[in-house]
């Protein structure tokens, strides 16, 4: 996987202009070429926190990246005042290519997509056993825009001391999605980081749920205090007094090279920007059975070549199952 940041080697960076004379001759020069190399970490009002070598700096878009949004989880490209001292503002003139791309929409019928992390190749759907209340279809949801999105998909049941986690794992445990079951008990013994922290090291991992499934709890848990206060984060606090996360947050895994991201609670995780011809993408285990299938199949009609091709043994019904699940999932209008 690619380091960011803090990882990426500094004096490979330095010496990059000077590489410019194995190239052949040429009286263009690429735009910016002294740029520095940067990672977002946090996007609030136009102004974006991003890691340069060590330091922590702010920037805000240059003018010629046109409606260009940079995202939390972004390599980009700065120049200008990269001192990171106070009241500096560097200029972001290039996002890089993304490797993955997280997106949603408020709802099934909103035109108006999100772009919730740019480069994470994980994404930790953290749900709690109550207090909120499970919903599988949001679970669902955020499935597809995994695999939609280029993620792998890692589940995360919280709060199992107060309800089992039985109901759930009947519904997950034999999608062969990865998951980690964590209580109040684990979290202060450091057991539930730990085990969490088995499925992150060397990944880019994005949390998203529910608002107050206990997202920011466990990636306070994975990342030691003093990481977390270099990028000065502050979360609103509700009426009830409780914090929710109100702005995206990528944080360096303490005791190992990956990255967490935190993102603030969602009501619904709308999938109108997917074509559900592409969640099958998400099978492979499934795809070579719908040659058979008439053109344009959704996969979830009469003619589809999927169920006889299960029933000859090719592929685990359930999957097929998990599949008109999320087909299913993604005709509702509802996200919970
Ligand atoms: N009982 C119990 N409570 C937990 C557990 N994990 C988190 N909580 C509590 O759940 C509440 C919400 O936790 P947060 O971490 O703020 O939830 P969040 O998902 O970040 O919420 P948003 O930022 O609003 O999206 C806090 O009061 C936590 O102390 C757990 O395993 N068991
Ligand atoms: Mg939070
Ligand atoms: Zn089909």
């Amino acid at each position: 996987m690619r380091r960011y940041g803090k990882h990426t080697d500094e004096d490979d960076i330095r010496s990059r202009p000077n590489r410019k004379g194995n190239r052949p001759r040429t009286n263009i020069r690429p735009k910016h070429e002294d740029a520095a190399e940067g990672m977002v970490l946090t996007v609030d009002r136009g102004r974006l926190t991003c890691l340069v070598d060590d330091r922590t700096i702010m920037a805000m878009k240059a003018r010629e990246l046109g409606r260009k949004a940079a995202v939390v989880g972004d390599r980009v490209a700065l120049v200008g005042d990269l001192s990171g001292m106070k009241d500096t503002l560097a200029r972001i003139v290039r996002i890089e290519e993304r490797s993955s791309l997280l997106r949603r929409t408020a709802d099934d019928d909103d035109p108006y997509e999100r772009v919730v992390v740019a480069n994470a190749d994980q994404l930790a759907i953290v749900t709690a056993l109550a207090d909120p209340e499970p919903r599988p279809r949001l679970i669902d949801r955020c499935l597809v825009a995994a695999y939609d999105g280029g993620l792998e998909p890692l589940l995360v049941m919280t709060k199992s001391d107060l309800a089992p986690p039985d109901k759930l794992l009947e519904l997950y445990g034999d999608l062969d999605i990865p998951y980690v079951v964590t209580s109040r008990e684990e979290l202060e013994s450091g057991g539930a980081a730990d085990r969490v922290r088995a499925h992150l090291d060397g990944r880019v991992t994005a949390f998203v749920g529910h608002s107050g499934v206990g997202k920011t709890t466990l990636v306070n848990a994975l990342v030691p205090e003093e990481r977390r206060r270099t990028t000065g984060h502050v979360n609103a606090v509700t009426g009830r007094g409780r914090h929710t996360t109100t702005s995206a947050l990528a944080l360096p895994l303490g005791g190992g090279d990956g990255w967490v991201v935190d993102t603030p609670g969602v009501r619904s995780f709308g999938l109108a920007h997917i074509d559900p011809s592409r969640v099958i993408h998400a099978f492979p285990d499934l795809e070579p059975g719908t040659e058979g299938c008439p053109r344009a199949c959704s996969h979830d009609e009469q003619d589809c070549a999927l169920d006889a091709w299960v029933e000859e043994g090719h592929a685990d019904p359930a999957r097929l199952y998990s599949l008109r699940r999320l087909l299913a999932t993604r005709e509702r209008k509802e996200g919970d």
